[in-house]
């Protein structure tokens, strides 16, 4: 823009937007991912609900690169995170091994692993840095879910040929007919937690902590910290224990227990949104996956029921912007089908998913303004006594 060109507004702060948590106050751009409030979040212009049988790798490519790869770049990135994987330093995760198995939460286990691949390696350069990382996750996940569990790995040891999901559910050492199941499930969990535009309190987070020039793995551990939180992605367990105690399908008792948690001022979980104003298309994805995988299953015909329910008990509420079912209502179902049986681990899968996207976001603004990238983070405070004027 020149000199002369106006710029334009596209928000004005005011008085009421302070203490607020800073939402819905523009303050970047974001090159992977856009959140759409009726059609859900776009991956690089393309609806996540058309990206969901995709191999995760692809996606990853898509939020680096901007696009698809073609075949030949497809095999030639699973190539190279595999050989990432390889390359992992010895013993780089032993400190996991001096926890007590099952002690804190699982996601201090997964920031506090990340944090421990940094010590081991870091190259310095953010774009490498996040693909070891990427490239790492599925080990550290089961190293995660295998030491906590008081076991160790398993014999056959990892193999990242096999592909990122399929190296985690190897190192669970499961029946092949379980392993099929969960590799299923994880592959599009995965691509549907990847990204969710800029201004989420974990990747805005991780943003913040790189643009201080902290390393990639620091500003990833920082990003998990903040996602650990229940009021962001730990909502996803608290999902599943909600399901569990409505205990029946029956569409009369889950009104009655819907109308009950309403009446007791509790959140009806896996229903509404602070942006989305429709139904959230991951929620509907993981439906359509529920019926291929667990149709039987009785948490997820619960969940069937809540979906048609919920809406409109939610919807007589006119103080409820969004009624509809979001990203979390069958998650924690559909993990549980398949054999993850401890609602406190399903935070760190999309733990796992977001240090794609947040790592992509991270390297995006680390390369703009012509490679010095966005400035170090400092929003404004005012003092509890200052006058409140206009500041420009
Ligand atoms: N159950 C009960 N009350 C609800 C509700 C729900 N599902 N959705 C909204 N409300 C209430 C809000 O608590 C708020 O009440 P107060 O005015 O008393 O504070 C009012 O309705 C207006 O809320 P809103 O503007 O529609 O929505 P918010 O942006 O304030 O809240 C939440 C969005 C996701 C936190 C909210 O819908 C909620 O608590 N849902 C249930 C919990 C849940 O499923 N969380 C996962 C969200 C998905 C996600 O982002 N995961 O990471």
């Amino acid at each position: 823009m020149s000199d002369s060109e106006e710029e334009p507004t596209i928000f004005e702060v005011k008085a009421g937007h302070l203490d607020t948590g800073l939402r819905g106050i523009p303050v970047g751009t974001c090159r992977t991912s856009f959140v759409d409030p009726m059609k859900g979040v776009h991956y690089v212009g393309y609806p996540v609900g058309d990206l969901a049988d995709m191999d995760p790798e692809d996606v990853i490519f898509l939020l680096f690169e901007k696009r698809l790869p073609n075949r030949h770049e497809s095999q030639n990135f699973r190539k190279d995170l595999a050989e990432r994987a390889e390359e992992m330093p010895a013993g780089a995760l032993r400190v996991l091994e001096a926890l007590t198995p099952g002690s804190g939460h699982p996601m201090d286990w997964l920031a506090l692993g990340i944090q421990a691949l940094g010590i081991a390696e870091t190259t310095g350069d953010f774009k490498e840095d996040g693909l070891n990382l990427i490239a790492r996750m599925p080990e550290l996940m089961a190293t995660i879910f295998l030491l906590r569990g008081g076991h160790g790995i398993p014999e056959s040891g990892s193999n990242p040929r096999l592909g990122l999901v399929e190296n985690f559910v190897h190192l669970m050492d499961l029946e092949e007919d379980k392993a099929a199941k969960m590799t299923k499930v994880l592959r599009t969990f995965l691509v549907l937690h990847m990204d969710h535009g800029g201004g989420n309190l974990s990747t805005f987070s991780g943003k913040c902590v790189a643009s201080g020039k902290a390393n990639l793995y620091a500003s990833i551990a920082s990003a998990m910290n903040a996602l650990s939180g229940p009021l962001h992605g730990r909502a996803n367990q608290a999902c599943l224990e909600f399901v569990q105690r409505i205990g029946s399908s029956d569409p009369d008792k889950v009104e009655k227990f819907v109308r009950g948690e309403l009446a007791a001022k509790r959140p009806v979980y896996g229903f509404g949104h602070a942006v989305l104003r429709a139904e959230d298309p991951r929620a509907a994805a993981q439906i359509i996956l529920g019926e291929e995988v667990c149709p039987d299953d009785s948490n997820f015909k619960i969940v069937k029921t809540l979906r048609k329910v919920a809406p409109k008990v939610l919807g007589e509420n006119p103080k409820i912007s969004n009624p509809f079912a979001n990203v979390d209502v069958a998650s924690g179902s559909l993990l549980h089908a398949v054999g993850f049986r401890k609602p406190e681990y399903y935070t760190t899968f999309f733990g796992w998913a977001r240090v794609a996207g947040i790592s992509a976001q991270i390297i995006d603004e680390r390369k703009a303004r012509g490679g010095r990238g966005v400035p170090i983070y400092r929003p404004k405070y005012i003092g509890k006594d200052q006058p409140l004027q206009r500041l420009n």
